[in-house]
């Protein structure tokens, strides 16, 4: 059995379509997954991943990345990097060439450079006329969280399950103009991804400060090891949010998970949240419930 999903709906689409073409192409899961996410970055359509995302209030793009392998607890990850893509490539390299979980900014970079990736400039046009407007209006920030002028606004989180073995992984630029070296939940392992061969995996979207204070993704796991059904497991820690950090609203958040046998649930804040779900070669889009008030 063969089961890959990825977050909302126009980010998700180019992601799950790469993945999906990686497996026919023979790729094994971890390396789909990052051509998955790989893609949606060298998208400038897709503004809060990779090249042509929305910046930080300096005007930069600061970009976060992370892979988790369930069979061995791998991980690896990027934060804060400029300049380099896809950084999802760059968080497996932490992972497979160096004996460390994270490597941050201007290091993350510098180790991308000895590792053959090409400095590039990231900002297109569209990028800076969005800072441009943000810095004139920068009250209408929330506009930018889920929807730019309709356009795709969000990180790809990926959860993969082949023969047994599961990779969750993760690239965003983070919040829109977030505070310069600001670092939400997706590169962190336990918040905004996690996978465990013996148990499931899960992983994160949105409000990275609150799903981090959750360890939203970790919580969602250990919830599956204590019996839940996917679905109990995200609505739990979605529950508990809501509860707890009033502002895990304003800016909606978002668990999915999935067990090993292949079952998947998630749950959202605020809004119906919507994961591309392949399954042995079949791909539609799911929408999820809101938990929180409409
Ligand atoms: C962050 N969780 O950096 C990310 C943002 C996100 O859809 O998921 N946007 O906080």
């Amino acid at each position: 059995m063969e089961v890959i999903v990825a977050t909302w709906r126009e980010p998700g689409d180019v992601a799950s379509a790469a993945a999906m073409a990686a497996r026919r192409e023979g790729a094994d899961l971890a390396t789909a997954l990052e051509r998955g996410l790989a893609a949606a970055e060298l998208d400038p359509s897709l503004i809060a991943i990779g090249l042509g995302s929305v910046p930080n209030a300096d005007g930069e793009l600061e970009l976060d990345a992370s892979m988790m392998i369930g069979k061995t607890l791998e991980a690896g990850a990027v934060c804060g990097v400029r300049g380099i893509v896809p950084v999802i490539s760059l968080a497996r390299r932490v992972m497979e060439r160096t004996p460390h979980v994270m490597l941050a900014g201007e290091q993350a970079r510098r180790f991308a450079l000895e590792q053959g990736f090409e400095p590039r400039n990231l900002l297109t046009e569209n990028a800076i006329a969005r800072y441009e407007e943000w810095r004139l209006r920068p009250e209408r920030i929330k506009e930018y969280v889920h929807h730019v002028d309709d356009k795709p606004s969000d990180t790809i989180t990926m959860i993969g399950l082949c023969d047994g073995e599961l990779v969750a992984a993760s690239s965003t630029s983070g919040l829109p103009f977030k505070k310069p070296g600001r670092i939400g939940d997706s590169p962190i392992i336990g918040a905004g991804i996690y996978a465990d061969d013996e148990i499931g995996a899960a992983g994160a979207t949105g409000n990275g400060e609150e799903l981090w204070k959750a360890c939203a993704s970790f919580r969602t796991t250990m919830n599956l090891r204590a019996g839940m059904s996917p679905q109990e497991a995200c609505e739990e820690t979605i529950r508990h949010m809501i509860r707890r950090q009033p502002k895990s609203i304003d800016i909606p958040c978002v668990v999915f998970a999935m067990d090993r046998q292949g079952k998947i649930g998630a749950a959202s804040t605020k809004h119906p949240f919507p994961l591309w779900v392949c399954r042995d070669g079949n791909r539609e889009l799911l929408e999820f419930p809101s938990l929180g008030p409409e």
